[in-house]
């Protein structure tokens, strides 16, 4: 299947280099804003583990899905957008060949890291907390490898192989497109893991965003 409309896998799209910078700069926002648990309003929780950067984090709990300007855990404001994220989010978009590149790595105000132990998946959603559903997400894989999958306009599925150093736009129709992880592989660890550059199993994914429409 072709991926739905606005939807840009980038695969390699990063340096080795790159993504172990980015496994440092996320070590550093996790020590200053632990890893939280998920839940549905009913408490049911996420398989995914998450924290932010920016001046907007996502959270959820049994207030429901929502940004937040503070962790809730510690009271804290998230730690502040490394200027590595701005430069991705532009090359990406600038990758596409759309406008607005410049634009779009200006005005990011979150960064949602999501953690998957090996095992973990995230379910059927469509990504609609954010104020201005209309700015594209821009996502980073790093670690182990999983299956992306998302519908398109004819309801069929694509299905994507999720590796280290990928990126993903999100942008136009598929903006508001279902997608999940259906899982993760383990492979890696098999192998020695020789691309990996977490200090264990599993995968972390970033995806920049912009949860404020610009005033
Ligand atoms: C396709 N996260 O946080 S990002 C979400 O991987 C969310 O954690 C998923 O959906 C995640 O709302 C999907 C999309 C993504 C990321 C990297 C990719 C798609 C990709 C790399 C290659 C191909
Ligand atoms: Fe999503």
């Amino acid at each position: 299947m072709p991926p739905p409309p606005g939807f840009f896998h980038l695969p390699v799209f990063l340096e080795q280099r790159e993504v172990d910078t980015l496994a440092d700069i996320a070590r550093r926002i996790m020590e200053a804003a632990p890893l939280g648990e998920p839940t549905m309003r009913d408490g049911t929780p996420l398989k995914v583990r998450v924290t932010s950067a920016g001046t907007w984090g996502w959270w959820a709990d049994k207030d429901g899905y929502r940004y937040v300007d503070r962790h809730p855990k510690t009271g804290q404001p998230w730690p502040a957008i490394d200027p590595v994220f701005r430069d991705l989010a532009r090359r990406g978009i600038e990758a596409t060949g759309h406008e607005g590149a410049d634009h779009f790595a200006e005005t990011i105000d979150s960064v949602l890291i999501n953690w998957y132990a090996p095992g973990a998946s995230l379910g059927w959603h469509v990504d609609r907390t954010e104020e201005d559903t209309g700015a594209p997400i821009v996502s980073i894989s790093v670690g182990d490898t999983a299956l992306f999958e998302i519908a398109g306009p004819d309801e069929k599925v694509s299905r994507f192989v999720v590796a280290n150093g990928d990126m993903a736009i999100q942008g136009g129709w598929s903006r508001s497109a279902p997608h999940r992880i259906a899982r993760v592989y383990e492979h890696e660890l098999e192998l020695g893991r020789p691309t990996n550059p977490l200090r264990k199993p599993g995968r972390l994914n970033f995806t920049i965003r912009r949860h404020r429409r610009p005033r």
